[in-house]
Parts: C-alpha cells; sequence; structure tokens
C-alpha cells in the first residue's frame, strides 16, 4: 500500500513547504464511448501472435481496433430503467441501467463479435468467459426471447463461474442487453478461448478487462477506482500509476487523489499543505491547513510535529475541518495554535498513509 509523507518545516525567520484491424490509436490516447455500434467483446486470432485469440472493443465507424487499455465505455443515466414487476433481474421497481439488445441513437450499442475469425480454424465455437466483476452493483446480459421470456448468459448475483459467457461461432455478431444495478465504476474482465481443428488443447486469451462507467459516477471511494474513472486500465504507462503525473504539475496521482485533485489539471502549489505563521510581531502562532479526500475509505490522515529533528514526533489532535461545497468531496483541515507560543524552530508533517 501506498503512503505519503508532506513536511513543512518552520523556523521563526522564515518557513517553507518541502514537497516534493482496423486502424490503432497512438499509446498516448484513448477513447470514451458513450453511443453508436460498438462491437465488443471483440475475438481476434493471429496465428503468429501469442497470444493468437485476444479481445478488443472494434469501433467501426473510425475503423479502430481498441484494446481495454485504450478504451472507457459510459453507460448514461438515461439508461436507467425501474424495473416493472415479474421480470428476473430485480424486484419491481429497482433501478437497473440497460444498454439495449436494440440500437437506441443515444445510448452506446454493444455488439459481441467473433466475425473476423475465419471459419475452418476451430473445430467448433469458441468460449467468451465473464472471468471477474469489479463494481458497486451486479452485472447482467441477456437476450428478449419471447413475451416474458429471457435468455440470461451472465447473473453476477450468484457470483462469476462458468455459467457465465457466450459459445459463439467463427463468423458470429449477436447483441444482447447490457444490464448494471447501481451507479458506479465497473471493471469486467473476460478471456476468450477455443481448440484450433486438429489439437486437443484450447489456446486462450490473455484476461482482458473492459471498464463502465455507469453513470452518475459517485465520488470514488478507492485509489484503483479513482484511476478508472480518469483512465483505462493500463493506459500509458506510468499515467495511471501512483507515481505518475500526467499534468506535470507538483502532485503525483497519489497525491491528487490524497487531496483531492485532478490528475489531468494542473494545480498550483498552494494547493498542498501550508503552514503560515500568525500575529507575527505580537504572539506569533503557526497554522497549518491542507485538502482531505473526505471520499477516500482507504486513506488515514494525521498530523505530527516536533520541536526537534529528527525525531520526537507526537500526534496532533486538535484539528478542525472545513468543508465547501462547491469543491466537494474535500475540505480544508486546518490546525490553529499549532504550537502556542513559538520556541526558536518546530516542525509539522501531514502524514498520509494507504489501509
Ligand atoms: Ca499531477
Ligand atoms: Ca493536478
Amino acid at each position: 500500500m501506498f503512503s505519503g509523507v508532506w513536511v513543512l518545516l518552520l523556523t521563526l525567520s522564515f518557513w517553507t513547504a518541502l514537497m516534493q484491424g482496423q486502424g490503432s490509436l497512438p499509446a498516448d490516447q484513448f477513447v470514451v464511448l458513450s453511443r453508436d455500434h460498438v462491437d465488443s467483446p471483440c475475438v481476434l486470432y493471429d496465428a503468429s501472435r501469442h497470444p493468437a485469440l485476444s479481445l478488443v472493443a472494434w469501433q467501426h465507424d473510425a475503423r479502430l481496433d481498441l484494446p481495454t487499455n485504450q478504451v472507457i465505455f459510459v453507460v448514461k443515466e438515461q439508461s436507467k430503467l425501474r424495473l416493472p414487476a415479474g421480470t428476473p433481474f430485480g424486484d419491481e421497481g429497482a433501478p437497473l441501467w440497460i444498454l439495449p439488445q436494440s440500437q437506441n441513437a443515444n445510448l452506446l450499442y454493444l455488439g459481441l463479435s467473433v466475425e473476423r475469425v475465419a471459419s475452418g480454424v476451430f473445430a467448433g465455437p469458441l468460449t467468451i468467459a465473464l472471468k471477474q466483476v469489479e463494481g458497486p452493483g451486479y452485472f447482467l446480459v441477456w437476450q428478449a426471447t419471447g413475451p416474458g421470456e429471457y435468455s440470461i448468459r451472465v447473473d453476477s448475483r450468484d457470483g462469476v463461474n462458468e455459467a457465465d459467457g457466450f459459445q459463439p461461432l467463427p463468423g458470429a455478431h449477436e447483441h444482447f442487453n447490457w444490464g448494471f444495478s447501481a451507479p458506479g465504476v465497473y471493471s469486467l474482465t473476460f478471456q476468450a478461448s477455443g481448440r484450433r481443428l486438429g489439437e486437443s488443447t484450447n489456446i486462450v486469451s490473455a484476461n482482458s478487462t473492459f471498464v463502465f462507467h455507469v453513470q452518475p459516477l459517485p465520488a470514488p471511494a478507492r485509489f484503483e477506482t479513482w484511476q478508472r474513472q480518469h483512465w483505462p486500465p493500463g493506459f500509458n504507462p506510468p499515467t495511471t500509476l501512483a507515481y505518475g503525473n500526467p499534468d506535470g504539475d507538483d502532485f503525483d496521482n497519489w497525491h491528487e487523489y490524497a487531496f483531492g485533485l485532478s490528475p489531468t489539471n494542473r494545480n498550483p502549489v498552494s494547493e498542498s499543505p501550508q503552514l503560515s505563521v500568525l500575529n507575527r510581531s505580537e504572539n506569533p502562532r503557526a497554522q497549518v491547513q491542507f485538502w482531505r479526500n473526505t471520499a477516500a475509505e482507504d486513506l488515514t490522515y494525521r498530523v505530527e510535529k516536533t520541536s526537534r529533528m529528527p525525531g520526537g514526533w507526537s500526534t496532533v489532535t486538535n484539528l478542525t475541518a472545513r468543508s465547501f461545497p462547491f469543491v466537494s468531496p474535500r475540505e480544508r483541515v486546518e490546525i490553529p495554535d499549532l504550537f502556542g507560543g513559538l520556541g526558536s524552530e518546530g516542525y509539522v508533517r501531514v502524514v498520509i498513509e494507504g489501509r
């Protein structure tokens, strides 16, 4: 788990903050898709590559094959429905966000495609297995087969197992309803496999994790979710990593998250913990302020002080927090009168730890 320490140094005379298939996209670009026809998962087969099977999103209009680290799928809030009575998808009245099997021009229209796998290579159907679902709710894939009749292919309510997936023949192209039960970031991992003619074992693709943003996105409670709100998994290393700094400001991604900042806009250094001296001429007092991400459930924040380096750190307890609606979900933490009357020197540090 990552942790960080922001050290502030104070003396009477001065203080300072120490901080410290088509075509393909260039590696430093990704796309966010919220409408139109896209085939995903789309199975590709190339015997000269290892693994020979791969899964991509095929964006027809742009003639692009998008690997999982270059695409984010958006499920708009307008796809949210209330379930009628009598469906197998949840209680009557429960919300479900649905990307429909019949095209709606305002929503993403996802197809499952094995069209680009030639016949005569595999001994039978391929398998596209769901391997893992991470997200705030459950995930369903089904086709309506008649009035009140459904063919359910994926249902994560009972976990993910071999029943969750597809067995398409080479050349197949099908559309399904994709349902999500709650808003937030979902990471759906698929793997393709198949047995080639004349062979006795299957070949498999890599596990391929596609990210879906089911809107409206709540403030992320974990760093991993925060990463996937901003980029597809593994996009253009080290862009998404804790030490990445794609906007080139004074904050790596981990500190952008911890202070509730934006990793794609340069933040001024004044957004870092600030130490100031109040009433300098008569009864000088020290005050420290910093921003805390109130949505982050995986971080703890602690302020420590000492009168001499390098040891003797003690935890400061008289913290006050002020929230500001326009900068939610972060709040400004203040420690007024940090040292009372000042001695000759003092040191303060903000300790942020993962948990
Ligand atoms: Ca940054
Ligand atoms: Ca920034």
